[in-house]
């Protein structure tokens, strides 16, 4: 018998993130090739912004996707997140010239209080949220915090395009492939005090550290070149990482959604329980294992080298530090 299908909601979808991504969840790469998928699309209520929708809409209808079961297009909170089972929060506004990190937060701060409000009085009972949309560890916080009636662990944010990112460049060093490359680890906030563990992620079975004996460059460049990533593209293209972070996101929710392999873990943004000096109650970037049932486990006993640690304690300082922006927005 085929499966009934589920609710997935995109917001922001006819920006540049959603409509790299919204093919892959019909196509079912997000949600497995058996799973129906009705698609619930939010946009801000501009004329602009609707009308482009409606034509992302139109693209939608004209791949016959046989797994799309529906799209709803829609500027009203209610409508968006009614009975969904994902909920993908994508839109946001981006930095603007001169506008400092404290800004951007400030400005998008107050959408996830109107949308985890929605989702908490909205949405199906086994929902399920992740934050894209940056700062999107802080944004996922103020979604937890105003979501009340929902366990915490149903959030998360993105730190799988980083995860990915760093992938690449510790293979890239050591002449393998990207799969060659295991546990890649990010810790911290999607910012650019993230810290990839080049120490705990693994090569060809031995740590990064040993099978790349630069020392000078997994401290010194590798460091730089993934925190600063994001930069680097938007100088090269003109525009932010958008078919990179959708595909960060297929990955980043499949894989919460099927139980992760013995012995490995996937980098997502889950709130703290206080691990690895982690501050309790920040979400954070962590090693992570799924049961493929929607419960995760952040994994534990990992060895933190002294220079990780060091950054980890600088990432944790701004993640409170934003947190204090946007206290008034937690109540
Ligand atoms: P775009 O500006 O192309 O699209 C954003 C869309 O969101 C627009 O269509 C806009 O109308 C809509 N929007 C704005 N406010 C909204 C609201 N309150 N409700 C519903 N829709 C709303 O940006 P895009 O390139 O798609 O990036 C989206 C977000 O992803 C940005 O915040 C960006 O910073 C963030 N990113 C996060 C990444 C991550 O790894 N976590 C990486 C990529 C990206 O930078």
């Amino acid at each position: 018998m085929s499966k009934s299908p589920i609710r997935v909601t995109v917001t922001g979808a006819a920006g540049a993130i959603g409509y790299a991504l919204l093919p892959r969840i019909a196509s079912g790469q997000m949600f497995g090739a058996d799973q129906p998928v009705i698609l619930q699309l939010l946009e801000i209520p501009d004329e602009k912004a609707m009308k482009a929708l409606s034509g992302v809409a139109m693209e939608l209808e004209d791949c016959a996707f046989p797994l799309l079961s529906g799209m709803v297009l829609t500027s009203d909170l209610t409508t968006a997140f009614k009975d969904t089972n994902w909920a993908l929060l994508i839109g946001s506004r981006p930095r603007g010239p001169g506008m400092e990190r404290n800004d951007l937060i400030k400005v998008n701060g107050p959408i996830f209080v109107g949308q985890g409000r929605a989702i908490n009085d909205h949405a199906a009972k086994d929902v399920r949220v992740a934050v894209v949309g940056n700062p999107c560890n802080t944004n996922a916080l103020i979604a937890m915090h105003a979501a009340k009636d929902l366990p915490r662990q149903r959030f998360s944010a993105m730190t799988r395009l980083d995860q990915n990112r760093a992938q690449s460049q510790l293979a890239g060093k050591a002449g393998v492939h990207s799969s060659e490359v295991k546990n890649t680890l990010i810790w911290g906030n999607h910012s650019a005090t993230q810290v990839p563990d080049f120490y705990n992620t693994t090569i060809r079975g031995q740590s990064a550290s040993k099978a790349i004996t630069d020392e000078a460059w997994l401290k010194g460049d590798f460091f730089k070149t993934v925190q600063q990533r994001g930069a680097a593209i938007i100088a090269a293209r003109g525009a932010s990482s958008a078919f990179s972070a959708a595909n960060g996101l297929v990955d980043h929710v499949r894989d919460l959604v099927n139980p992760t392999p013995k012995g490995s873990w996937n980098s997502v943004c889950v709130v703290s329980d206080g691990s690895y000096g982690v501050t309790e109650g920040l979400i954070s970037s962590f090693p992570v294992t799924t049961d493929g049932k929607g419960n995760w486990e952040i994994v534990k006993g990992l060895t933190l080298q002294p220079f990780i640690q060091e950054k980890i304690a600088a990432t944790v300082k701004e993640l409170e530090s934003e947190r204090t922006v946007v206290a008034d927005l937690l109540k």
